[in-house]
C-alpha cells in the first residue's frame, strides 16, 4: 500500500486474486479472471487503485469479535490488495447464511424460502464493519470508493461514518425486490440505511431503482423523487436531511470487442467439439453457475417434452450443459443439483443410446477459451433463468457471434431481456408450453431470420459494452459526490 492510500478503491466480497500457499509455506497471489475485475481493468489501470475483499479461504488464525487486523496486503498487477479475513464460522453465517440463504432467495422472488436468523444478521453486521474499516484504512483523502453487491449493503453508511471525505458508490448486481418482498426482512430499516451512506446507489434496471425509492419513502419516511428512473440517465434522488443520494440504472455488460476477438481464434476447436459430439444436426448449449435461479431444470424439462412429443429428434440433437459448482455447502444448492442430475440421467436413460446420450453435463468450470469455442459451436444457447439481475452469458454469446450464426433463447425474467429481448427468442420459464415452443422455434426457424436476429444482438453488445457501464456509473458518482461536497 502507498503511504497516502489509494484514490480509487473497489470493495467486493471476493478479491480479484487467488492466494496460493506453496509446499514450503511461501504465499503467492495470482490474478483470478473474474467478471468484475475484467470490467474494471481500464479504470483500475489509470489510477492508484486498491481492492478490498475476501480471499475465499477461511482465516488460519481465530478472529475476535472486534475484527482482526488485515490479513495480507500484497500488490498485484499495480493494485493494492487488502485481504479481509473471515473465520470458518463467519463464512457459514455471513456468506452461506445471511448473504446466500437470506438475501439471495429474497431478492430472487423467493424461489426458495429465505431463512431469517438473528445470529446470521449479527455476523453480517460484524463482517460488513470489518470491510468498512479495511476500506477506511486504504482510501486516500477524497478517494472514490465503489462498493459492490448484496453481501456488503451496510458498508456505505459504516464507511461514511469513518471517512466522511470519500465519495461512495454502491452497485447491486442482483435484482432489487418490491416493497412487499423486501419488508419481510426483520432488518429492512438497517439495510436501507446502510445503502443510504452512498452518494450513488446503482441497479441494473430502472425497476430495481424505483423499488428502492419506494422502499426508502415508505419504510424510512424520506423525501424521494417520484419520476421514472431512466437508463444511465434521469437519476432518482433521496434527501436524507444532510445529503442527496442519487439512484440510477446502469445495466452491466462485457468487453464485447475482446470477446469477439478471442472467440474468432477458437474456430478449429469449435469444429472439433462438433465432431466430438457426433456431428449432430443441432447443438444446444447452457452455461451457468449451478444455481436454482438459472432455470437449468426448466430447459431440461422443455427438452424432454420436445423429445417426448417427437418435436425434436434425440438422435440428431445434443444439449451440452456446462455448469460451474457454486455455494456447494448451502442446502438449496445441494437440492437443485440433485434435481438436475436426476433429470439428466432420466433424459439420457429414456431418449439416448449407450453411445449417444442427448444430454452432456459437466459440473466444473471450463477454461475461458474452451467456453468461447462452445459458444461458437452452439446452434442455440439456452438462457432460461427464473430470475436474474442481468445474465452475462447471454451477452457473451451475442458478442462471440460476429459471424451472426446461432440463436439465443432468453428468459423474460433476466435483466438482459430489457436490452436483448427484441432480437432474442424470448420465453416465459414458468410456462412449459411456451418453453417448448420457443426452443423449437429457435432450432427450426428460417436461417435468414436467425441471422437477422443474431446481427442485432451482436450489434447491441458491441454498442453498449462494459466501459460504458463503468464510465457512466463513475461519472454519475462524480456528479453526485461533488453536489454533496458543496452542501457540506
Ligand atoms: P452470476 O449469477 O454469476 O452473476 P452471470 O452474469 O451469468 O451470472 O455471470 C456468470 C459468469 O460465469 C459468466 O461470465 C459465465 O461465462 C461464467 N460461467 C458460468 N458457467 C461457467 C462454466 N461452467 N465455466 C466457466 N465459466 C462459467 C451476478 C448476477 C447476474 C449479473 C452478474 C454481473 O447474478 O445477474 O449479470 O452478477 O452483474
Amino acid at each position: 500500500m502507498t503511504d497516502t492510500g489509494a484514490e480509487f478503491v473497489v470493495v467486493a466480497n471476493r478479491l480479484p486474486v487467488d492466494k496460493r500457499v506453496q509446499p514450503d509455506g511461501t504465499v503467492t497471489w495470482k490474478r483470478a479472471p473474474g467478471g468484475l475485475v475484467t470490467a474494471l481493468t481500464p479504470t483500475l489501470a489509470t489510477r492508484e487503485a486498491a481492492w478490498v475483499g475476501w480471499s475465499g479461504a477461511a482465516a488460519s488464525t481465530s478472529l475476535d469479535e472486534q475484527g482482526a487486523p488485515l490479513d495480507e496486503q500484497p500488490r498485484v498487477d499495480g493494485i493494492d490488495i487488502h485481504s479481509v479475513p473471515l473465520s470458518s464460522g463467519e463464512i457459514a453465517d455471513y456468506y452461506e447464511g445471511f448473504a446466500n440463504s437470506t438475501l439471495w432467495p429474497l431478492y430472487h422472488d423467493l424461489l426458495v424460502e429465505p431463512v431469517f436468523r438473528h445470529d446470521w444478521w449479527d455476523t453480517y453486521v460484524t463482517v460488513n464493519r470489518r470491510f468498512a474499516e479495511a476500506t477506511a484504512a486504504s482510501a486516500a483523502q477524497g478517494a472514490t470508493v465503489w462498493v459492490h453487491d448484496y453481501q456488503l449493503q451496510l458498508v456505505p453508511a459504516m464507511l461514511r461514518e469513518l471517512r466522511p471525505d470519500v465519495r461512495i458508490g454502491f452497485f447491486l448486481h442482483i435484482p432489487f425486490p418490491s416493497y412487499e418482498l423486501f419488508t419481510r426482512l426483520p432488518w429492512r430499516r438497517e439495510l436501507l440505511e446502510g445503502l443510504l451512506g452512498a452518494d450513488l446507489v446503482g441497479f441494473h434496471l430502472p425497476g430495481g431503482a424505483e423499488n428502492f425509492l419506494t422502499l426508502v419513502r415508505r419504510v424510512l419516511d424520506l423525501d424521494t423523487s417520484r419520476d421514472p428512473v431512466g437508463v444511465r440517465d434521469g437519476l432518482g434522488s433521496i434527501t436524507t436531511g444532510t445529503r442527496t443520494v442519487r439512484v440510477g440504472s446502469f445495466p452491466i455488460s462485457i468487453n464485447a470487442a475482446d470477446v469477439a476477438d478471442q472467440a474468432s481464434k477458437t474456430l478449429d476447436r469449435a469444429a472439433q467439439i462438433r465432431a466430438e459430439l457426433g456431428d449432430p444436426r443441432t447443438i444446444l448449449l447452457g452455461v451457468d453457475r449451478l444455481d436454482y435461479t438459472k432455470g437449468i431444470d426448466v430447459r431440461l424439462k422443455g427438452l424432454e417434452g420436445l423429445f417426448a412429443a417427437g418435436r425434436l429428434d434425440p438422435a440428431e440433437t445434443v444439449f451440452v450443459q456446462l455448469a460451474s459448482p457454486s455455494r456447494e455447502q448451502v442446502d438449496s444448492y445441494i437440492a437443485v443439483r440433485n434435481r438436475i442430475e436426476r433429470s439428466v440421467s432420466h433424459i439420457n436413460g429414456t431418449y439416448g443410446t449407450t453411445t449417444s446420450p442427448p444430454v452432456r453435463y459437466l459440473l466444473q468450470p471450463v477454461p475461458r477459451d474452451e467456453l468461447l469455442a462452445y459458444f461458437m459451436a452452439a446452434d442455440v444457447v439456452l438462457v432460461t433463468p427464473l430470475r436474474d439481475g442481468m445474465n452475462l452469458v447471454a451477452k457473451e454469446y451475442a458478442a462471440c457471434r460476429a459471424d451472426h450464426g446461432g440463436a439465443l433463447v432468453l428468459s423474460e425474467f433476466t435483466g438482459a431481456a430489457a436490452e436483448l429481448g427484441e432480437a432474442a427468442y424470448l420465453l416465459n420459464p414458468y410456462d412449459d408450453q411456451n418453453v417448448m415452443d420457443v426452443i423449437e422455434a429457435a432450432v427450426t426457424d428460417d436461417p435468414t431470420a436467425k441471422r437477422t436476429r443474431m446481427a442485432a444482438l451482436h450489434q447491441q453488445v458491441r454498442d453498449f459494452d462494459v466501459d460504458l457501464w463503468a464510465n457512466s456509473f463513475l461519472q454519475s458518482l462524480a456528479g453526485a459526490g461533488a453536489a454533496n461536497e458543496e452542501i457540506a
